[in-house]
């Protein structure tokens, strides 16, 4: 996969991406990541990036050509069709599991990290496939946003994770994890539970897919809605529901 990150401050995202198990997926070859300087598209003495806003209003908004520039340029340079191009924004759709999962099918991203009080309109009719909001806060651009985004995707690539099971990802990561426990068996007067320690693989993997269920019950509820369960995982999330009332 090629990602294209177009910022006006891609010292932001050096760090990210230059560390760690994103940096070994690149080294492996399995995504081939550039930052790309919006200010290399300007062409004016003063490298301007933003302009005042038409109508009159606060702070200042990113000027449509440098973009259009760079966004031609990156997929013309581009070898594979089909080309996606998302905008970080405020008034995107919210990014969730489900949206990383669709992106890592993609041969090619350009993520467009905004600032100040965002993009021209105009970019975002013309030359925007998605529009994705990270969550319900506010950033000061969209740069962390990227690197959330990017980094979700680029984990779910195929030969990403080298040894644990990935193909149970999309399911599995719809609910809560169970607890994880590691040596010692006993720390301060806390014991890890039994089963752990059984040896019995069917009864251990029975467990963690109950705490699953209880801890999502407990914590989101809201992510049950959209997991399938097993007909007996229902029964048991009927037990646990009784249990609390
Ligand atoms: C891209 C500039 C800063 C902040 C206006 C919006 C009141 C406009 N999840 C996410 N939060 N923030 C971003 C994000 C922020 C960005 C840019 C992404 C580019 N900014 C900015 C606030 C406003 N504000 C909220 N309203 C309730 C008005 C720009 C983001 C993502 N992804």
């Amino acid at each position: 996969m090629k990602i294209d990150l177009v910022t006006i401050f891609p010292g932001i995202l050096e760090g990210p991406f230059k560390e760690s198990m994103i940096k070994r997926a690149a080294d492996r070859g399995l995504v081939d990541i550039d930052l790309v300087d919006l200010r290399k598209y300007t062409y004016d003495r003063h490298r301007q990036v933003d302009d005042a806003p038409y109508g009159g209003g606060y702070g200042m908004i990113l000027k449509p050509e440098p973009l259009f520039e760079a966004v031609e340029d990156l997929k013309n340079k581009s070898v594979c069709e089909g080309t996606w191009v998302i905008l970080l924004t405020p008034q995107g759709q919210r990014f969730n599991q489900h949206r990383a999962l669709k992106l890592a099918e993609k041969k090619h991203l350009i993520l467009i990290c905004g600032r100040y009080e965002g993009v021209d309109e105009r970019v975002r009719v013309a030359l925007v496939d998605e529009e994705i909001s990270i969550g319900d806060y506010v950033l000061t651009g969209g740069e962390l946003a990227a690197a959330v985004v990017v980094d979700a995707v680029v984990r779910l690539l195929p030969g990403f994770l080298e040894d644990e099971a990935s193909a149970d990802e999309s399911f599995s990561e719809l609910l809560l994890e169970y607890p994880h426990y590691t040596r010692p068996a006993a720390y301060r007067g806390m014991e890890v539970p039994p089963v752990l320690l059984s040896g019995n693989h069917s009864e251990i993997g029975c467990w963690r897919r109950k705490q699953s269920l209880k801890r999502t019950y407990e914590r989101r509820p809201d992510l049950l809605q959209q997991a399938d369960l097993l007909p007996k995982e229902k029964v048991f999330l009927e037990e646990i529901k009784k249990q609390q009332s």
